[in-house]
């Protein structure tokens, strides 16, 4: 059983995303647990102040060390965290690769910054991953975390079946995934591959490759080793 707690200024943008699908079956099946903490309840003073104005002067707001500091303190106590994970735009890439590594882990704690960020103190003292979702800007860390709790929750042993097989997906063997088809064989004079319609395994499965592999050299020569 795996557990991610979130901590955010905004729980309410997290509520929907793990309540459906894929990431709803897991969490039934007792595989994922994922909390969502509130960081307004370890606020300064009864305004639920948690942001201040940052040193040296500057537009934005940094999120500040003592309601995060709490925060953390107090759900370490209950669970020791294999990874506290920091969302922000200047960490590195998240990829397949971290995705498989992090659903290895049992206890994961992933911090949502808003504003221009935390408080560079609590990451120095607290995080030992800073992720990235890709080279834009959100305006906060939700739903970047939210990508990456979908992208690791679905690859914890025992939450996908084989209609949903995460074998077959793009980047698994670092190759897109091949174009796909469903009824009906012919659709407004557009034809489905007869390969597909003959019912040979072995030729199907190397019409896909064959097809991954155009499809890669393409649209993501980058990820052949090609340019
Ligand atoms: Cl993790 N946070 C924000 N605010 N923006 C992002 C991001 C994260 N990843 C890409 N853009």
């Amino acid at each position: 059983m795996m557990t991610i707690d979130i901590l955010t200024v905004a729980p309410e943008l997290l509520e929907s995303p793990f309540q459906h699908s894929i990431m709803k079956r897991a969490q039934q099946k007792g595989l994922l647990t994922v909390r969502l903490f509130n960081l307004r309840d370890w606020a300064i003073n009864k305004h639920g102040q948690v942001d201040d104005y940052q040193y040296g002067g500057g537009a934005g707001m940094v999120m500040m060390c003592e309601p995060l500091a709490n925060a953390i303190e107090q759900l370490q106590k209950e669970r020791k965290y294999d990874e506290i994970i920091y969302m922000t735009p200047d960490g590195t890439t998240f990829n397949q690769r971290t995705a498989n590594r992090l659903s290895l882990k049992e206890n994961i704690l992933i911090i949502c910054g808003h504003y221009k960020g935390i408080d560079q103190r609590i990451r120095d003292t607290y995080v030992t991953m800073e992720i990235s979702i890709g080279d834009y800007v959100l305006s906060g860390g939700e739903l970047a975390a939210a990508v990456v709790v979908d992208a690791i929750g679905r690859l914890i042993p025992g939450v996908l079946n084989d209609e949903t097989s995460a074998l077959t997906d793009s980047f698994q063997d670092d190759l897109l995934a091949p174009p796909v088809y469903t009824r009906p064989a012919d659709f407004r004079g557009m034809k489905v591959p007869d390969i597909l319609l003959q019912g040979d395994p072995k030729k199907v499965e190397d019409w896909r490759h064959e097809q991954a592999i155009l499809r890669t050299q393409q649209r993501r020569p980058d990820l052949l080793g090609e340019e």
